[in-house]
């Protein structure tokens, strides 16, 4: 495994704890040195399979993309100042970004089963996803260092605004505002912005990484400062193992670190392979397939003739329906044509110049667009 070309070794040091600097090496420290304490630490590049851009790839990453937002800088749909002067372009790439349309990747999976195995001491992510909550890490394990999606309030008065009335605004594409009524200040998702502080649990958990035997660093540029100090908090002789496309932030230098470039789900599905893990990760993510039918299915006895027949019925009375929605689909877009009002989402019914359509985003977000229809 230690030959594999997305293995890159930087022999130009001996190691001093392990034996090699490759993933066999560190499969046998992890087992022979009864390893337990194993600090993980994330970003974007561990949920792109899952159909979300990260920031800094070129071409594919959110920063290459938002052009057509409009914005001066792509990282003001991120600014605090700029989401109290306009929200909207915030609030049009939540639409797309909000928890529920994504399944966790593998690479979330191998975190959950580190947990499961009793080997994590602490998951730091800057992901603002929360996909590691969706492959079942407990909320208590992971340090969101760039707050996420999972909780929101009025950035005036600190109120916090209720779950299932944000899901709803962000989905119908409403900016929320405070539920207090002499407040009525913005509200936003707990995502630390540009010109805001991280949260405690960042500065709680930051000596973490020095009591770790095993730092696992993934699909992150470490280029956001204070998340890329952490790898340099473990003690010197602790491994550190990168996966991700490239190598980032110094690792590499220290005589234990090992380098696994290459796609993280690639990655950690090898790292599962050398510790005997491989079917249990995989059935672990399988759990977190959003479609039971799919599951279902390969269980499912083979259907009668009978219940094939009705089966048949019920899909030619679906595709007549759906040819009346097309219709009606056609009908709106001649209205349009002919200057007729049509309905329209909310962002865009009210959209000004400058501002953001929600269909505007389907360059960014492809998949999303072929998903929806
Ligand atoms: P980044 O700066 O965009 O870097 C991502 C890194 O991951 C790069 O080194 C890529 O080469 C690498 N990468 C991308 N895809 C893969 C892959 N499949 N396998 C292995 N490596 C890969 O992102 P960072 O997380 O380092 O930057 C921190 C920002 C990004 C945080 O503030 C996040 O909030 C923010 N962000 C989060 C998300 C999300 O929640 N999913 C998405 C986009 C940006």
């Amino acid at each position: 495994m230690g030959n594999e070309e997305s293995t890159m070794v930087d022999d130009s040091t001996r190691p001093s704890v392990l034996e090699g600097r490759n993933m066999e090496a560190v499969v046998k420290y992890i087992k022979e040195r009864d390893v337990k304490r194993i600090v993980v630490m994330v970003g974007a590049g561990i949920s792109t399979s899952a159909g979300i851009p990260d920031f800094r790839s070129p071409d594919t990453g959110l920063y290459a993309n938002l052009a057509f937002l409009d914005l001066e800088e792509p990282e003001d749909v991120f600014d605090i100042g700029f989401f109290r002067d306009n929200p909207k372009p915030f609030y049009a790439l939540a639409h797309e970004l909000y928890p529920g349309r994504y399944r966790p990747t593998v690479a979330h999976s191998f975190i959950k089963l580190l947990y499961d195995k009793g080997l994590l001491l602490k998951h730091f992510t800057q992901n603002i996803d929360c996909l590691e909550r969706q492959a079942g890490l407990p909320g208590d394990m992971i340090v969101e260092a760039h707050g996420s999606f999972a909780t929101q309030r009025c950035i005036e008065c600190k109120t916090p605004y209720p779950d299932e009335e944000m899901q709803k605004k962000v989905q119908d594409g409403e900016v929320p505002h405070c539920t207090v009524p002499q407040c009525n200040g913005l509200v936003k998702p707990d995502i630390v912005f540009f010109g805001e502080a991280l949260p405690p649990s960042f500065f709680e958990s930051r000596d973490l990484p020095e009591q770790a035997d095993l730092c696992i660093v993934m699909g992150t540029s470490l280029s956001v400062q204070p998340f890329a100090s952490l790898p340099g908090f473990c003690r010197p002789g602790v491994p550190r193992v990168l996966i991700n496309m490239q190598r980032v932030g110094g690792l590499g230098s220290r005589p234990d670190d090992v380098l696994i470039l290459g796609d993280c789900d690639a990655g950690v599905r090898k790292f599962a392979k050398a510790m005997g893990w491989e079917e249990e990760l995989e059935a672990l993510w399988e759990e977190t397939n959003p479609d039971p039918k799919a599951r279902e299915a390969e269980n499912e006895p083979v259907p009668s003739r009978d219940e094939r027949l009705r089966q048949e019925v019920d899909r030619l009375a679906e595709d007549v329906e759906r040819t009346l929605n097309m219709t009606d689909a056609y009908q709106q877009l001649v209205r349009e044509k002919l200057g007729e009002p049509s309905e329209s989402t909310a962002i865009k019914a009210d959209s000004k110049e400058g501002e953001v359509s929600q269909e505007g985003l389907n360059h960014v977000f492809p998949h999303l667009a072929r998903k929806s229809r």
